[in-house]
């Protein structure tokens, strides 16, 4: 961009791309369309599990040197031109493909690929490897990607309810023994059974558990994750579930305005306090209001609360170790 386009958009013109591991995301709308450049490597390596064991991941990664799982996410405008490098630096094949929009085909070991589009549809979206389904997309080889409306900065879709704040919830499990397959190039030959409850990439911990207050490892703590705010302070929630299961997730304090199903926006917004995701790749869109709990006596405008799954499984890890799932923080500041 000239520098002269530059000031007349003004500073918000820098936040061309967001990182999603900034926590809670803001975003500026342009006057203009953008060019978008990210590039991803695919890598492997070992991640810790919430309860102190490892396994085997891959994961489009923003170094060639580091493991993402989930990958950073992405949120462009409607007319931007998306041009995403491709960098595999396994010894396997890969692709990257957002349904509807963009498949890169096969990317074979060591190969580098470039793949462009034009965001055209404002909406909530995953990426994923397609190849090998549904183990390398479950494996890590997943990410958030979001395109907001030209020229707003706090709408999904034109003319949607408005929010102040936007987050991506990519959920997933993890049965260890199709890692330890994948670690070894072999697809799983058992069925699936989930052992581990991730809301990007993290489970929760409680309190008193090592580590209780670190945001690298308990969801709870994690900026990407949990819902912190204060009164007024509408957060959009992008769902998307990479994983094999379905799973019902439960806010406490406030209803959410359910605003898409699967990519489908709803032809009425209904508050709900639990909505339902489904399997293999199931998404919603939902605005959590940060309004004053309806219910507290005496009126309250702070405190803590959660988020929970309540298919009860997604509350445990590896097997039994109950409250280190999938689960996060609200917090009314
Ligand atoms: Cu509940």
């Amino acid at each position: 961009m000239k520098r002269r386009l530059f000031l007349k958009a003004g500073t918000v013109g820098l936040a061309s791309a967001v990182s999603g591991m900034s926590g809670l995301l803001s975003w500026s709308s342009r006057a203009y369309a953008a060019t978008i450049n990210q590039t991803f490597f695919i890598t492997d390596g070992m991640l810790p599990l919430a309860d102190g064991s490892t396994a085997y991941f891959k994961g489009f990664s923003s170094s060639a040197g580091g493991l993402d799982v989930p990958a950073q996410s992405l949120i462009v405008q409607e007319g931007d031109t998306v041009n995403i490098t491709l960098v595999n630096t396994l010894n396997t094949d890969h692709s990257f493909v957002i349904d509807g929009v963009i498949d890169s085909g096969t990317i074979n070991g060591g190969d580098t690929r470039t793949v462009s589009f034009t965001a055209d549809q404002a909406g909530s979206y995953l990426f994923y490897d397609k190849l090998n389904a549904p183990y390398n997309r479950v494996i890590g080889l997943h990410g958030g990607f979001a395109i907001m409306p030209q020229g707003s900065s706090d709408e999904l879709y034109s003319g949607s309810p408005t929010f102040k704040k936007q987050l991506f919830w990519v959920l997933n499990e993890v049965d260890p023994a199709w890692n330890v397959r994948m670690q070894n190039d072999n697809s799983p030959n058992t069925a699936f059974k989930p052992r581990y409850f991730t809301m990007n990439g993290l489970s929760a911990r409680p309190p008193g558990s090592p580590n209780y207050t670190d945001p690298d490892v308990n969801a709870f703590y994690d900026p990407r994750t949990k819902l912190s705010g204060s009164i007024g302070d509408r957060t959009l929630i992008r769902c998307l579930n990479v994983g094999m299961c379905s799973h019902s997730l439960h806010w406490h304090a406030n209803h959410l305005e359910y605003l898409t199903s699967n990519g489908q926006i709803r032809n009425d917004i209904w508050l709900k306090d639990i909505i339902g995701v489904d399997n293999n790749m199931g998404q919603f869109d939902a605005i959590y209001p940060f309004e004053p709990p309806p219910d507290a006596y005496p009126s309250v405008t702070k405190g803590k609360y959660v988020m929970h799954l309540h298919d009860e499984m997604t509350q445990t890890a590896g097997g039994g170790l109950y409250q280190f799932g999938a689960a996060t923080n609200i917090d009314f500041k």
